[in-house]
């Protein structure tokens, strides 16, 4: 594998990212640890027997979790009392802790002139939404205008002077009664990627005029729960957002997770994720990446190369630029960021492009986003083996191709 020349950098990013990704359990590990799923059967909906069962069981009610019919509960030593197959109980499983994809790496930066960061250049983000190439955005159409896009990350700094127009009210699974806040930087860079705004500074990005829906489901360390992304999803059903990016994984196959992606794949939403950073080595793409409804997105460099530390396996569905991303940061400020996480905007992005573009509901299912999928993988540009791969999936992702297949628009 050739890393043109920055070896030592490719290296010591993946040696960064591990370690992140193996830091000891935070509070957040802990509590979903102590917590558990109670799925209930298909039709046992009386929540007042649903809480009397739980209460029974000596468990302590969290919340309710309704996409799935289900209640997230902590055990308080009386657990084995609720057993599956009684009292309407379908199914109880552990829940589990999800982390970023991504760590920003470097000095932050002030605002600048403006720049096209090299991975929205290199997809062609701009040939869709800048004709004369003059930085200038041309048209509100092609540039992911109206599109709801839900950020499922650790919050967004909302005023951020390159953001803070495309913003709308999203909701704070971590802590309800707060905004959904950024305190880490991860989301914010993630939002810069997928729609960082034409204001003449800073930089621009994928789908300038996409609107972003910030929903927290980290906390101020990067971890989260299983349960508070099946909250999210419900609340981006409930909302009608029409793409969903997840900049995070867990290794763990959890029923309700899958079950609650498709509820949200079969209300018609896009769903991107990053496939992970557990690369090299084969089979390694984290869930939700892993379910069949998702679209797994691997990170690639500045040669078009899979990155060493990008997860691969037969899951991956498209490739992007995950390495040396810069975007928005905390305080005002740009950085520069690594991972598969940096790699997911940029398809949630172009997801948005084609929809604000107009496409057309062609297998009449009332929903777009199998169309959307399908524009992508089409579109892409095949590298390593031909055809579709575990590293690359159907290849590069390609913003102008898939905005401009004939018979999408009528450009
Ligand atoms: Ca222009
Ligand atoms: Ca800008
Ligand atoms: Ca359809
Ligand atoms: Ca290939």
């Amino acid at each position: 594998m050739v890393f043109n020349g920055r070896p030592f950098t490719a290296l010591a990013v993946a040696v960064i990212l591990l370690a992140f990704a193996g830091t000891a359990f935070a509070s957040t590990a802990q509590q979903a640890g102590a917590r558990s799923i109670v799925v209930f059967q298909k039709g046992f909906v009386d929540q007042d027997q649903k809480d009397s069962i739980i209460k029974k069981a000596g468990m302590k009610k969290i919340k309710n979790l309704n996409i799935i019919n289900a209640v997230v509960v902590e055990r308080e030593g009386g657990a084995s009392a609720l057993t599956e197959g009684l009292n309407g109980v379908l199914r109880m499983e552990n829940d589990a802790v999800i982390h970023l994809q991504g760590k920003l790496k470097g000095h932050p930066q002030k605002e600048s002139d403006e720049v096209l960061p090299w991975g929205v250049d290199r997809i062609d983000a701009n040939d869709v939404w800048d004709r004369n190439h003059d930085l200038d955005v041309d048209g509100q159409r092609w540039a992911g205008s109206g599109v709801k896009v839900a950020l499922l990350d650790t919050g967004v700094e909302m005023n951020h002077p390159d953001l803070r127009k495309n913003i709308k009210k999203g909701y704070n699974v971590v802590d309800p009664k707060k905004p959904p806040y950024d305190a880490l930087g991860h989301g914010t860079h993630v939002a810069g990627t997928l729609a960082a705004v034409d204001n003449r500074a800073g930089v621009l990005g994928t789908a300038p005029k996409a609107l972003i829906y910030p929903v927290k489901v980290m906390d101020d360390e990067g971890y989260g729960t299983v349960s508070g992304v099946i909250e999210a999803l419900e609340w981006c059903i409930e909302n009608r957002m029409q793409v969903v990016n997840m900049s995070f994984g867990t290794y763990e196959d959890v029923q309700s997770l899958h079950d609650a992606i498709a509820e949200a794949y079969d209300s018609g939403i896009v769903l991107v994720a990053a496939v992970g950073n557990d690369g090299p080595g084969n089979d390694t793409v984290e869930y939700p990446a892993r379910y069949t409804e998702v679209i797994a997105v691997s990170a690639t460099d500045s040669t078009d190369t899979v990155t060493e530390w990008s997860s691969s396996g037969p899951e991956v569905e498209i490739a992007a630029p995950g390495a040396d991303i810069l975007s928005t940061f905390l305080d005002g400020e740009y950085i520069a960021g690594y991972g598969t996480s940096m790699a997911a905007p940029h398809v949630s992005g172009t997801a948005a492009l084609i929809i604000s573009s107009g496409i057309k509901d062609k297998n009449k299912d009332g929903r777009i986003n199998s169309e959307v999928r399908e524009a992508l993988r089409e579109s892409a540009t095949d590298l390593g083996d031909p055809g579709r791969d575990s590293l690359y999936g159907h290849g590069l992702l390609n913003a102008k191709g898939a905005v401009g297949r004939p018979g999408h628009n009528e450009r």
